[in-house]
This record gives C-alpha cells, structure tokens and sequence, in this order.
C-alpha cells in the first residue's frame, strides 16, 4: 500500500511527515527491561558509531548510506552491542518505510537526547541508504577507550573537529553505560544515565585524585570510583556496589592542558555544554554529507556522469 504522508521519490522527508516517526520513537524510548530503563543511550551511540567512521581527507565514511547493517562495518568490534539500537527502531522503520534508515538511526539520537533532557540538536534529513562501495569506512575508524589523548586528537582531528568539540562530545558519556560482553570495559560514568547533564564533567572534576585505575579480569583498565563511606554503610545495594567509572580515554580529558579548560566550563556551566553539544552533535551527524542549495543531499549516484563503473 502506498503511504499516504511520504515523500516524493528522492525528496527528504517534510518537518510534518516527520512528526509520527519521531512520536514513534519517542515511544520506544522507555524500555524496563533494557539496561537503565532506556533505549535513548545506545540510540546515541549507534548514530555517533554510523557517522563517527568519517575522514576528511578521503572523504569516506559517515552517517549516509547507514553501511553498518552489513557485516562489513556492522562486524566492526567497535560496533558490539548496537545491533541492540537497531532491533529497537525496527518497527519504526516498517511503519515509516520512506524514512531512510541513514536517516532514522541520525534523527532517533537527536529525538533521544532531546528526551533525556538534553538540547535540542539541529537535524536535517535526506540520507540514503545507498552504500557506495568505495566510501566504506576500514574498520578501525573508531576510538579505543583503552588509550589517551593524542589517540582522541588522532581519530577526531581526522572527522574535522577540535580540542574543543572533542571535549564536548565526550560529555555524551554521561548517558549509558560500558557492557562487559561490548567494549569490556564495565559500568556507568554517573549515577543517572538516562538524563543528559553535565554531571560527567563535574564528576571527572570532584573526584580527581580519587578515581582509582583497575585491571579487569579481561585485561582492561578502566577508572573507578567507590565511596568508601557508601560502600561500608546502610543503603540500597545496588547502588552503593557499583560505584563510577571512567575510561583511560576520558581521564586524559583532565590530565591535557587544552582539553582540560573545557572540562572546567563544562562543568560549571551547563547551558554552555548544551549549546556546544548540540551544534557539534549535530556537525557530527552531517559529516560527509554533500547538500545541494536546497539542502537536498548530492550522492554521487545522482551525479549523471558518475564516478561509478
Ligand atoms: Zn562513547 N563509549 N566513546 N561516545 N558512548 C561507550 C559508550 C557510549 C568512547 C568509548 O570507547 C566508549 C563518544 C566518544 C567516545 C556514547 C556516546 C559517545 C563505551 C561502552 C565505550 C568503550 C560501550 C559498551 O560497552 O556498550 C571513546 C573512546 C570515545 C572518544 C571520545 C561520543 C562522541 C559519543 C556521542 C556523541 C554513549 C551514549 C554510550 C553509552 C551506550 C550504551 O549502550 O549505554
């Protein structure tokens, strides 16, 4: 049957067609039996996982063409765990079939933040789910927790960003948690992982001197944080075992001396990381996207005399 409210062939969809689809996220958002309550933070993760493969010089990778549902970039390590987002927005795409799935994994990351109340993130649409053979990303494109800062300035000066917009990206931790049989690295960055803040900032910050490195039983080191009073006294026990964590990649955020004022203004401010967050979120979501004057986007199948065989 054709859909009543979709667009034209190759057209983006119109702010009122989007509307149910974003509802129908919305409502899917609250999930008991998933992690912390929410599908909001693997949400996030798998649009920044499908976009954050870019690379300027070559101009490879990004949000277009949604190339992780292939094996391919889907089979990345890097990627454990975000077939979880995927099955959830499932059922959004049968019923919105015109919705690219480029396109819904990017828009349900800016409709999840603004859920967990955080800002509103600036989202265009017109991805297409054609994979260009040649733009997919190698594997490997992804940061490793496991390492400092240059390794952040090495991934993330690659995709066009600076010391700054790399500090506020990094605040998107504090949503959701690391998952032992994901990344191996394990637990939560703050106490409400299904509310975007700048807790993360003001948690790096107040325990300074206090998070502790550990070696998992896999071999990783992370950095954690347990209140000894908490843990020896009354209380709920789930809480008062878990304790923070933070990964070596997020503990060099503190020890630089050009990420580190950020993380202080960050934490003292959060309109401030709000207002960056978003517009690099949302810089981070184009990122590879050709758009015409319109703001249609140009895939390089649409150009008539084509780069392709
Ligand atoms: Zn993350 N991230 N990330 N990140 N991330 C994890 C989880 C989440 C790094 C990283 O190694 C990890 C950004 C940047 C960086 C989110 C969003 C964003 C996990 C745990 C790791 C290991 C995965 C697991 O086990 O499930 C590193 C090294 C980064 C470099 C700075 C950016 C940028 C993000 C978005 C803007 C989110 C929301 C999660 C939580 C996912 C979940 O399932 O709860």
């Amino acid at each position: 049957m054709p859909q009543q409210n979709a667009p034209a062939p190759g057209a983006a969809p119109t702010a009122e067609q989007l509307e149910p689809v974003k509802a129908a996220v919305r409502a899917l958002l609250h999930q008991p039996e998933y992690d912390d309550g929410s599908a909001g933070p693997v949400l996030v993760r798998l649009a920044w996982h499908s976009a954050g493969t870019y690379c300027k010089e070559t101009n490879t990778g990004g949000s277009n063409g949604a190339g992780m549902r292939y094996e391919k970039e889907g089979g990345d390590p890097a990627n454990a765990g975000l077939q979880h987002a995927r099955a959830f927005l499932e059922p959004v795409k049968s019923q919105f079939p015109f919705i690219s799935y480029a396109d819904l994994w990017t828009l349900a990351a800016a409709v999840a933040v603004a859920e967990m109340g955080g800002p509103s993130v600036p989202w265009q649409g017109g991805r297409t789910d054609y994979v260009d053979d040649a733009k997919v990303p190698p594997r490997g494109r992804l940061p490793d927790g496991a390492q400092g800062a240059d390794h952040l300035r090495f991934i993330f000066y690659r995709m066009g960003f600076n010391d700054q917009e790399i500090v506020a990206l990094s605040g998107a931790h504090n949503l959701g948690r690391c998952h032992g049989d994901r990344s191996g690295f394990e637990g939560k960055w703050v106490n409400n992982p299904t509310r975007l803040s700048n807790q993360y900032f003001k948690l790096l910050l107040k325990f300074e001197g206090k998070w502790r490195k550990t070696t998992l039983a896999n071999g990783l080191q992370q950095f954690v944080y347990v209140d000894e009073d908490l843990a020896g006294g009354e209380g709920d026990e789930d809480e008062k075992e878990e304790g923070l964590m933070m990964l070596p990649t997020d503990m060099s955020l503190l020890s630089d001396p050009q990420f580190r004022p950020w993380v202080e203004k960050y934490a003292a401010d959060q309109d401030l990381f709000f207002r960056d967050f978003a517009a690099v979120f949302a810089k981070l979501l184009e990122l590879g996207l050709k758009r015409d004057s319109q703001g249609r986007v140009v895939n390089d199948e649409n150009v008539e005399d084509g780069y392709r065989s």
